[in-house]
């Protein structure tokens, strides 16, 4: 069914754990048959988008090439989820105005800047405070959370699992799993 594939956008703050839900959702959907991908920085950033770093400018392009890369992989068919922290509204759009309305379903994964600093997995915010990252997003960058995205999973409090969950409700009642 070539209406089965769709564009899962995830966008939030680092450390809210895009990545992590990413996964989670690429196992889900692989164990119930669709093929999907996941595209976030840990393949994108050093090869496709290597030359980019983490001003605005350089954001929008990463953006911009990752948009154009999810559309080729919604066109094979494939359930593309894209774990960015895509910071910037216009950008978001861009991407959705590439494809279908309906393929692109984008989900704000929300958690409290003092929760991700908290948590700070990779100490990325450790790093910033003091100095030793520019541009920082939430510190020293924006981030421009979304108005209206198709969905909002709270990953502050709520288990990566529930989370997960939230999102394949969603896909099943608009018919895409
Ligand atoms: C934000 C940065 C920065 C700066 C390095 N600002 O938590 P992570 O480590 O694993 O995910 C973050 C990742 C963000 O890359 P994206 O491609 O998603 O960003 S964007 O959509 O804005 O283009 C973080 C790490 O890279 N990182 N420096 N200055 N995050």
């Amino acid at each position: 069914n070539a209406h089965r594939s769709c564009i899962i956008w995830l966008t939030g703050l680092s450390g809210a754990g895009k990545s992590t839900l990413a996964q989670a959702l690429d196992q889900y959907l692989f164990q119930h048959g669709m093929r999907s991908f996941v595209l976030d920085g840990d393949n994108v950033r050093h090869g496709l988008c290597g030359d980019l770093g983490f001003s605005n400018q350089d954001r929008v392009e990463n953006i911009r090439r990752v948009g154009e890369v999810a559309k080729l992989f919604l066109d094979a068919g494939v359930v593309v989820i894209a774990a960015f922290i895509s910071p910037f509204k216009q950008d978001r759009a861009r991407v959705r105005a590439l494809v279908a309305e309906k393929d692109f379903v984008e989900v704000y994964c929300q958690c409290p800047l003092e929760v991700c600093e908290q948590r700070d997995v990779k100490g990325l915010y450790k790093k910033a405070r003091s100095g030793f990252i520019a541009e920082f997003t939430g510190l020293t960058s924006p981030y421009e959370a979304p108005e209206s995205p198709e969905i909002v999973v709270n990953t502050g409090e709520h288990a990566i699992e529930e989370c997960v969950n939230e999102i394949i409700d969603y896909l099943t009642r608009v018919g895409y799993v």
